[in-house]
């Protein structure tokens, strides 16, 4: 119902009778009025004049589930939200949900992370209300083996949606990682849950500086703030990355991992630079020159061999 009566206060332009409201919807108008107070405290400012009505002037800044739902143009990804103001990390919290048969598309979304996890086991910062911090269960029919396709396809949609939203020249640095300017601006983290030879469910978890102010402890990161100098609605911004998701997501099943490739190839800051990949304590040094169908990178080795790695740390040269 409160979600219902948003919806109302978000589509009225000036002011809506609380009358209105209470036949619209087939609640009391002391119904009305509680739902109201309710979505006061949650931090939307409601105006209440007599003998006017109700008339929304700000919603919160923060990632509310009725926020990302308003307008999300998903059929599936984003419908069901689970949301945080603190968790430990969305990749538990989603891995749980997962085992317990959440549905494709489901989202877990908090406003920080206290444990928050890159690759390796690696601390992920959360500023609170700064970033966008979620995960997303995907249950794809897919071999464990073939699993890198989805970090490389969700790549390509954050990509995609920060365009959409802010035009700033985004790049990928293989395999997860979102830059702007060689500064890390986000990363994905893909982990899974499989049988020997199936996946049951993969979780995408998506990390990314958006309003995050510049910190001295990552001096190799940026946001979104301060590559354009303004403030970006973090739930517009997870719209249009679930948006782009399930698009992507779609070609991927009906047309295979190609067209992902060739976007993917597009935005690609990595290929035809002479790169240094840490994979273990492996170094490989070469000329990277292509993903192939697995998501792996193809690197020609000075002695002309060309190496295929599946995971590592790259680093450009020159
Ligand atoms: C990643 O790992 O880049 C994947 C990050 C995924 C984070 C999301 S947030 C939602 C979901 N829940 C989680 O718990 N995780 C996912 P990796 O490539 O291993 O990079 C990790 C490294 O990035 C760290 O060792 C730091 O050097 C750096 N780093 C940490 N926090 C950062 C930040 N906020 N911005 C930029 N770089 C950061």
């Amino acid at each position: 119902m409160r979600d219902r009566i948003l919806e109302y206060l978000k589509k009225t332009d000036s002011y809506i009778s609380g009358e209105e409201l209470s036949r619209h919807l087939k609640v009391s108008r002391a119904a009305v009025w509680k739902h109201i107070q309710e979505l006061r405290l949650s931090g939307y400012e409601i105006v209440a004049v007599p003998h006017l009505g109700y008339h929304l002037t700000a919603c919160p800044d923060k990632l509310l589930p009725q926020e990302i739902s308003f307008g999300l143009e998903t059929k599936s990804f984003g419908k069901k939200i689970y949301y945080y103001d603190t968790i430990g990390s969305t990749m538990d919290a989603a891995m749980e949900a997962g085992l317990k048969g959440a549905l494709e598309g489901t989202v877990i979304i908090a406003e920080t992370q206290t444990k928050g996890r890159g690759r390796l086991a690696r601390h992920w910062l959360s500023p609170k209300y700064k970033g966008i911090y979620f995960s997303l269960i995907l249950r794809p029919k897919l071999l464990p083996q073939e699993t890198p396709r989805l970090t490389l396809l969700s790549a390509v949609a954050v990509c995609e949606a920060i365009k959409e939203v802010s035009r700033l020249d985004v790049n990928i640095k293989w395999p997860n990682d979102i830059l702007i300017n060689e500064k890390k601006l986000g990363g994905i983290l893909t982990e899974l849950s499989a049988e020997t030879d199936e996946v049951r469910f993969i979780v995408i978890g998506i990390g990314i500086n958006v309003n995050t102010d510049k910190t001295q402890a990552l001096p190799h990161a940026t946001s979104l703030k301060e590559e354009n100098g303004e403030t970006i609605s973090r739930a517009a911004l997870v719209k249009a990355i679930l948006k782009r998701l399930e698009i992507n997501y779609q070609i991927f099943k009906k047309q295979g991992f190609h067209p992902i490739i060739d976007k993917w190839r597009h935005f690609s800051s990595t290929l035809g630079s002479r790169i240094k990949v840490t994979c273990q304590k492996e170094h490989i040094e070469g000329e990277a020159i292509d993903i192939d169908m697995d998501g792996g990178l193809l690197v020609r080795k000075d002695s002309g061999f060309i190496e295929k790695v599946m995971a590592g740390d790259v680093v450009k040269l020159g």
